[in-house]
């Protein structure tokens, strides 16, 4: 069975950048309801159900034709929003360091052109989707949308740093002001953990 993971802060702990209403019904009811139905679709499915989620979304050729959809939806959420929580921390306005920040100079010439690229594939995800920063298999950086909750996982790259940008994870506080909220969302984002990521 799949587990919703608790969230590594306070509900509250990411305010003013991301409200604590936000943060409650998108840990508590949308996550959840990923996880949920993730354990719905593999009713029987043990050898699926037994797999940790990053593997389940890297194996979609083991999942049945008749479940897969419902797995690269649900299984896709719970992944990515496992780790979307983990990628955000409270404001330390701090920036990245080491061999994340020299690989992300190299690909984007420099950290502010890089936010800018990054929050520009933000606002170009067309409905609910996610934008990430990826490292393919090769080891280099780029930059990709992703619709509804397919997941860079689903296709061999690694997720380094994501942003969700589904309305629900921004209407409360920000209504369709998406950029508004991606602007805000920079000041939480949690650098010790995407250069774990990366490295
Ligand atoms: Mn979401």
């Amino acid at each position: 069975m799949f587990n919703l993971p608790s969230l590594p802060y306070d509900y509250n702990a990411l305010e003013p950048y991301i409200d604590e209403e936000t943060m409650k019904i998108h840990h508590d009811k949308h996550h959840a309801t990923y996880v949920d139905n993730l354990n719905k679709a593999l009713e029987g499915q043990n050898s699926l159900l037994g797999m940790k989620i990053e593997e389940l979304v890297m194996s979609l050729d083991k999942v049945p034709e008749g479940i897969k959809q419902a797995v690269i939806n649900n299984g896709g959420g719970h992944a990515n929003h496992s780790f979307f929580w983990q990628v955000m921390r409270p404001s330390a306005g701090d920036k990245p360091t080491g061999k994340l920040a020299e690989a992300v100079i190299s690909m984007f010439g420099s950290f502010d052109k890089f936010k800018e690229e990054f929050t520009g594939k933000a606002m170009t995800v067309f409905g609910s989707g996610w934008a990430f920063l990826i490292k393919k298999p090769d080891g280099t950086l780029a930059l990709k949308r992703h619709s509804f909750q397919n997941s860079p996982l689903m296709h061999g790259d690694k997720p380094v740093l994501g942003i969700d940008v589904w309305e629900h994870a921004y209407y409360l506080k920000y209504q369709n002001r998406r950029k508004d909220y991606i602007d805000a969302w920079w000041n939480v984002v949690n650098w010790k953990q995407v250069e774990q990521n990366f490295n």
